[in-house]
């Protein structure tokens, strides 16, 4: 192999204050673990020497302690898009350290290609594999990284020896034409493959190959509790009736399920209602839940962006890959969050609120309007553009001193327009075509 094998604190080299940096992955799966960290040290040395060191980081969505808890904590992130949900970037974002643009997570790619973002000076790929002429086997997740590779003037591969090698085959990379050229994404159901099963890139622009064997780590959700097993248990009703109404078509819809422990237990509630049919998914994230419904043939297909998979989780897939392999396609975020697509499948989005409002209108990031949580995700890109959009939380939390369900929403992300049903552990109020007063007689309800 002519591209050199080089270690992490080299490749963090190749890395200036000020850069642009684009990052494989989507969630903590795929992104790159070991030059990150190396970035952050090299950050550390820097400020301790008295000179400036910040990035500007460019991801999927979301993604792990070795990136954004690492980088957040060196304080070496200038700015941050389009998705985190870590606590120690939160402080920093919160305190004014990190400048975070909250965006769309369909969006960042053709944003960046239309040039509102500058360039990207390097990018970090995490991959199974990598061939001289530039074929890369990605990991987990997707995310942004076909955009981000091809603007890229450089690329560094994180090759992490932990991914295994038969998960070549269930990527779907893809790039839309950009304006006036584009033409229609061809996926007319989930399972469509329009694209290639490996990431094409420049094999010059390759400075080097680091290896790792870091799995990542990822903490199993919160066990399900009363409250969120009641909501779980109201979702599967208000669906289970949709269908009996014939709302919902027989064969059902694609369905897309956030991120978080609520969504986990929404997914829990469908495996055990026997009234839903099996259904397939159109999603960005595939978490635990959706492999215990694919093993209970209650899920037949998952388009993701990524498997946020827990440690467990990941071990289960990978010791079963054989059984899932056929079952999952793994797309660029621009891919799986399509409006487009969402559409024309008739997605139902499932999708938490940090609390709504008695017009149905939802806030998703800011916690009491002023601090950001983690950001919009991908939940626009389904919300407005579903067969029939859900949220859910729960009625009241802290242990009762909130309530999520409040007069005005602090802040707002998801509109009354766009949003069909709010389901909390008290109950569903179904919003759809109704006038203001009603919703609000309908929700306090
Ligand atoms: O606090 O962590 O201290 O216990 O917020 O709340 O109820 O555990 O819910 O884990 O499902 O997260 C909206 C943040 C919910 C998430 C949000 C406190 C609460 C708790 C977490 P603790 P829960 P979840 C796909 C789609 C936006 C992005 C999105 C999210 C913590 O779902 O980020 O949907 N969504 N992406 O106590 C103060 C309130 C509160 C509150 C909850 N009103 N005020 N605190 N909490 N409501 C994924 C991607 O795009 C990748």
């Amino acid at each position: 192999m002519s591209i050199p094998f080089i270690t992490a604190p080299e490749a963090a080299d190749f890395v200036k204050n000020g850069d642009n940096v684009g990052l494989s992955g989507f969630t903590a799966s795929g992104t790159p673990k070991v030059v990150t960290t190396a970035i952050a040290d090299k950050a550390t040395a820097e400020h301790a020497k008295g000179n400036p060191f910040k990035i500007n980081l460019f991801t999927g969505a979301s993604t792990n302690d070795y990136t954004d808890g690492a980088l957040a904590r060196a304080d070496a992130l200038n700015f941050r898009t389009p998705y985190q949900s870590c606590p120690d970037l939160r402080k920093s974002m919160n305190s004014g350290r990190t400048h975070y643009a909250d965006a769309h997570l369909s969006e960042l790619a053709q944003k960046l290609r239309y040039g509102f973002f500058g360039k990207i000076n390097v990018c970090i790929i995490e991959a199974q594999d990598v061939t001289e002429d530039g074929e890369i086997v990605l990991g987990t997740g997707v995310g942004n990284v076909p955009t981000f590779a091809m603007m890229a003037e450089k690329i560094i591969i994180e090759l992490n020896s932990t991914i295994h090698p038969k998960i070549r085959g269930m990527h779907d990379v893809y790039m839309p034409l950009d304006p006036p050229y584009r033409r229609e994404i061809p996926v007319y159901k989930p399972s469509d493959r329009i694209g290639s099963e490996v990431l094409k890139v420049d094999p010059k622009k390759i400075v080097g190959i680091v290896r790792t064997d870091n799995p990542g780590h990822v903490a199993p959700f919160s066990p399900l509790d009363e409250t969120t097993m009641q909501i779980g248990a109201n979702v599967c009703h208000f669906l289970a009736s949709e269908l009996k109404a014939g709302r919902l078509p027989k064969e059902f819809l694609p369905l897309q399920s956030g991120v978080g422990n609520v969504a986990n237990a929404v997914l829990s509630g469908l495996a055990a209602d026997a009234t839903i049919p099996a259904f397939t998914m159109y999603t960005e994230v595939v978490q635990d839940s959706v492999l215990k419904l694919m093993e209970q043939g209650k899920c037949t297909f998952a388009s993701t962006c990524s498997l946020s998979l827990s440690d467990d989780g990941l071990h289960e897939f990978f010791g079963n890959i054989d059984f899932f392999r056929d079952k999952v396609l793994i797309r660029p975020g621009e891919i799986s969050n399509n409006p487009e697509i969402v559409r024309r499948l008739g997605i139902i989005s499932m999708n938490t609120a940090l609390e709504a409002d008695i017009f149905g209108n939802v806030n998703s990031t800011h916690v009491l309007g002023t601090k950001m949580m983690n950001g919009i995700g991908g939940s626009g890109d389904f919300t407005r553009n579903a067969y029939v959009s859900i949220f859910s939380c729960p009625s009241i939390t802290k242990g009762g001193l909130i309530s999520n369900i409040v007069p005005m929403v602090s802040h707002l992300d998801h509109s009354e327009h766009s949003v069909a049903v709010l389901i909390t552990d008290q109950g569903i109020a179904d919003l759809r075509g109704k006038d203001p007063l009603q919703r609000a007689e309908t929700i306090i309800e």
